[in-house]
Formats: structure tokens, sequence, C-alpha cells
């Protein structure tokens, strides 16, 4: 296995190769829009080389990392609606280029196309990806609706919003890796560790993006600074300051997140100083560790070469250690 830019390289051809503008070109556009604003390709990426791991050609997996891809993209542009989001990898999000409409049907066609991408597969294969890519998205749905739940539940906890975000963001990640293992017909073992390292490395992931969320540099994050702060979310930040917190501090962040100010700059300098103080901050950070050793833990169960465990070692760490 060589260096992990080939994969992006490979990927992007394959992408050119099938996304393309055609009729009608109000669907399609935004569609070539969004991917084309790049993004790390982090779940292409695993699933390229896991399969390279597992001694296949990674270029087999090109379909099903296609459509992975595609698939985050469509949950970024019904996201963004969602929260009302305007920038997206620093870039105007597409409900906000086009309208609303645009967002949700252009969404629905990425959906659809990522699909379509496993019919590249022999029937075995083809059930075996599918099925786990459907209960995958399904977990996603899920994710997403704790989420926007916890924006007016008053007693979520720690282990709420670990729940949360596994099945928002990590499980695909899992399923990036296990997808790779499935097209190399790696063994049940192989498929099954690698899963739980991608599912790890994800949660430790989300938990970064909160971090990021906050103490971000929004002229590398390509996300508005303070987000989830203005949409009221429950991330592990607020959960630990809340746990951290006296009496009367609790009374406070809870009036600070049920209002929705017009300008929200004072209430996130406020709420970042809360954080900081009651140590929440430094909890996150640990947490973020925590998990990227536990999937570091999960690699030493991995049949692959000491080479390829190195790569992924450091995958995990330039992910970990990432501004954007
Ligand atoms: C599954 C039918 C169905 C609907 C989706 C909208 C929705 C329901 C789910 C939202 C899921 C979501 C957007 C989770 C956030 C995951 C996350 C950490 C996104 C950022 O990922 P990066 O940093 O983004 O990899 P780039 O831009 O690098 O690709």
């Amino acid at each position: 296995m060589q260096g992990i830019e080939k994969y992006s390289g490979s990927l992007q051809n394959y992408l050119d190769e099938v996304i393309t503008l055609k009729e009608p070109i109000r669907l399609y556009e935004p569609i070539k829009y969004i991917v084309s604003l790049g993004g790390k390709r982090l779940r292409p990426v695993l699933t390229l080389l896991s399969c390279d791991m597992f001694n296949s050609d990674y270029k087999n997996a090109l379909p099903a990392a296609l459509a992975l891809e595609l698939f985050h993209n469509f949950s970024l542009i019904h996201d963004d609606i969602m929260d009302e989001a305007p920038l997206r990898r620093g870039k105007e999000t597409v409900h906000q280029k086009w309208n609303l409409n645009t967002g949700i049907l252009s969404g629905d066609a990425m959906l659809i196309l990522a699909y379509q991408l496993f019919e590249e597969y022999e029937p075995t294969m083809f059930r075996d990806l599918a099925k786990l890519f459907s209960k995958t998205a399904l977990q996603v749905c899920e994710g997403q609706q704790y989420d926007v739940d916890f924006e007016t539940k008053t007693d979520v906890t720690i282990s709420d919003y670990i729940k949360m975000i596994d099945y928002k963001t990590a499980v695909l990640l899992g399923a990036s890796m296990k997808m790779g293992a499935i097209v190399a017909n790696a063994s049940e073992d192989c498929k099954t560790n690698s899963y739980d390292f991608g599912r790890n490395l994800g949660i430790a992931f989300q938990l970064q993006d909160d971090y990021l969320d906050c103490f971000g540099n929004p002229e590398t994050f390509g996300k508005q600074i303070g987000g989830d702060i203005i949409a009221n979310k429950k991330t592990f930040l607020y959960i630990k300051a809340f746990q951290n917190s006296s009496d009367s501090e609790k009374i406070y962040l809870e009036k600070l997140f049920s209002e929705k100010p017009k300008d929200p700059t004072e209430k996130i300098k406020v709420v970042l100083d809360i954080y900081n103080k009651s140590g929440a901050t430094q909890e996150t950070l640990k947490e973020i560790l925590r998990y990227t050793q536990k999937a570091n833990k999960v690699l030493n169960k991995l049949d692959i070469s000491d080479k390829n465990r190195e790569i992924l070692l450091s995958f995990g760490e330039k992910l970990m250690n990432r501004n954007v």
C-alpha cells in the first residue's frame, strides 16, 4: 500500500466520470456543486484503504466508496436545511445558493445515486453492501432525530449523547471501513474489527467536530463558529459544563440554551467562557483521546501488515489534530 493520496485522486477521477451535469440542470447542478466543494473525503478514503489493506485492488471498492461520499454529501445538504446553516466547506450551503426545494430534491437524488452504485457488484456482494448501507442510513436518521430532540430536552446524559453521535456520525465511518473489507472478501473477524475501528474513530471525530465548532479557526473550519451554541445543541461540552456547575450556574446555562438571540455574538462568548472555566473543554479533549486510543486498540486485532497498521494509526492521529 502506498501513501493515501492516491485514493483521493482515484476517487476524484471516478466521481468526475459518474457525476456529470445533465438535464434537468437544476437537479444535477447542486449535486455537482456540493461534491466539487471537496471536503476531506474521509469516508471513501477509509473504504479504499481498507480494501487495499486486505490485499485486494482498491479500485474494486470505488463504487462503494463513491456511494458513501454521495450519501454523506446528501446528509450534509439536508442537515444544513434542518440547521438553517449558511455555510458549508467555507461556501454557501445548497439551500442558501438555490432554495429549500432544490436542496431537498437534489439531496434525494444523491441518495438514490448512492444506492445505484452498489449495482456495480455481483449479487452476493451487492446484498452485503446494500444491507450494511440501509442499516447504517437508518441509524444516521435515528441519530439525527435524537440530535433534534436533544435541542429541547433538558436532561440529556453523556451516554444519551454518545449514542446520538454514534448513530449520527460514527456508524458511517464504521461502515466505510467494513465496505472495504467486504469488497476485499476479508474474513468475518476482519470485517467486524475494521467496523469497530471506524466506529470508535468516528466517535472521537464527532467529539472533535463539536470542539472545533466552538474553538476552531473560522478560516479553516468552513462552518460558522458557535453554530452548535446558536442552535442550542447539547453537545459533550454543554453536558460536561452543566454537570460541573453549581445550581445557580445550571439555571443560567439552561436559560442561555433556551434562547435564540438575533445577534448571538455575546451568547457565544459567554458560553465558551463557561466551557473553559468549568473544565468541560479539557474533559472533551480527554474524551477525544480516549476514543482514539480505543480505535487504535482494535487495530491490533486486525490481520494486516505492520506498515498498514502504521498508516491507519497516523491517519487517526492526523484526523484528531485537524483544524478543518
Ligand atoms: C439517512 C435518510 C437519511 C437522512 C439523513 C440529515 C440527516 C438525516 C442526518 C445528518 C447527518 C450528519 C450531517 C451528521 C454530521 C456528520 C459530520 C461530522 C459531518 C462533517 O463531516 P466531515 O468533517 O465533512 O467529514 P467534509 O466536509 O470533510 O466532507
